[in-house]
């Protein structure tokens, strides 16, 4: 009885103990935790084995950050966001910042081995999304977050994807503070297609619904980070305050002249390669090249992150695909929104390429 008794109160008192530690942690590391306890007891797979996966869902959320920003995101992106703004950014980062779809990943394998003297060897070994980890998702299986990015290594460059606007990034970059930025843009027609089957295909986004439904959602901004032209409008005109710190790239210059754009970033980034590195990037990181190596094309993800039965991460890597998709109608209604979106600003997108 006695025994039994003081087994009780000792479990009543670790229930107590660990109730305040994880009141103590930081909502990423709480999320860190959870999804790792997630992760052993396999708690996706029972949901999809069940046919109840749709619960896994993740819904968007409008958030209002601790600076007064507000926006929509899908829901697990909220976690860090108001750590992010007191992120200690190091003078030898480089961010890539992008709105989704526009060619973050792409950016990251470049920038990654223009960093690192085209080491195509060493990216090959190790995932890109853990040599270049994504600011704002917390630290989980095979994809690299804020965490790690706090505890990184000091003799190690530090390659940052994000696709937060410019107002959400941490403040030591608003204060001065020197680091780089290469911002990718892509023209919205394709990116817009481009985040349609991104949407049918992750596990972490909302189906999209029809074609229309989604455009519709596009133009009014009620898709994840918001405004699409807010995003990159805001990146034109930081890039004309500042282009030693910012550099704006767009995907079909990248796709025009890749060998050209190459050498371009590493003498933004301050880095000497030779004429066979910069030959080994470009191609390296053609799209034929970038979607079937495993450290790239995202696989690894597996199916419980993307269902590559609806669509592929590494889908088409094309200019002029929205040709496919935009009715008539749409593309006009487009174009009067680009109109009226961006006057006065001198920023053109090739909306399809002759070679
Ligand atoms: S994400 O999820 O927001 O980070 O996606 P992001 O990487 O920004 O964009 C994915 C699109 O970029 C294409 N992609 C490429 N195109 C050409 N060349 C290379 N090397 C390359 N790598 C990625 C990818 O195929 C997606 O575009 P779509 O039009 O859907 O094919």
């Amino acid at each position: 009885m006695l025994v039994l008794t003081v087994a009780g109160i000792l479990a009543a008192l670790s229930g107590v103990v660990l109730y305040f530690k994880l009141k103590s942690m930081r909502l990423v590391d709480r999320v860190k935790l959870q999804m790792a306890i997630h992760a052993k007891l396999r708690i996706p797979q029972l949901f999809q084995l069940t046919g109840l996966d749709t619960r896994m869902k993740p819904k968007l959320t409008q958030f209002t950050a601790s600076n007064g920003y507000k926006i929509l995101l899908p829901s697990p992106f909220t976690v860090a966001v108001n750590e992010i703004l007191k992120f200690k950014v190091r003078e030898d980062d480089v961010f890539i910042v992008a709105y989704p779809k526009a060619g973050t990943t792409w950016m990251q394998e470049i920038v990654w081995l223009i960093c690192n003297d085209g080491n195509i060897k060493e990216a090959n070994k190790q995932l890109l999304t853990l040599r270049s980890p994504f600011l704002e998702i917390v630290d989980c299986h095979l994809r690299n977050g804020f965490q790690s990015l706090e505890n990184w290594s000091r003799n190690k460059q530090r390659v940052i994807k994000t696709h937060l606007p410019y107002e959400l990034l941490p403040e030591d970059i608003r204060k001065g503070k020197r680091c780089k930025i290469i911002y990718v843009a892509r023209n919205p027609k394709d990116l817009c297609v481009s985040y349609y089957h991104f949407h049918r295909c992750s596990k972490m986004l909302k189906d999209p619904g029809t074609w229309p439904e989604f455009f519709a959602n596009f133009c009014s901004h009620r898709v994840g980070f918001g405004d699409w032209f807010d995003h990159t409008l805001k990146f034109w005109e930081k890039y004309q305050e500042d282009k030693e710190k910012i550099y704006f790239e767009t995907y079909e210059n990248l796709k025009k002249d890749l060998r050209k754009e190459v050498e371009s970033m590493s003498k933004f980034l301050e880095k000497k390669l030779s004429e066979q590195q910069l030959d080994a990037i470009s191609e390296h990181c053609t799209f034929d090249s970038m979607s079937k190596n495993r450290s790239t094309n995202m696989s690894m993800l597996g199916q419980n992150s993307i269902s590559t039965k609806k669509s592929k991460f590494m889908r088409k890597g094309q200019v002029g695909d929205w040709r496919n998709y935009f009715t008539i109608n749409q593309s006009l209604a487009f174009d009067e929104l680009y109109q009226e979106k961006s006057k006065e600003r001198d920023l053109i997108f090739l909306l399809e390429i002759e070679f």
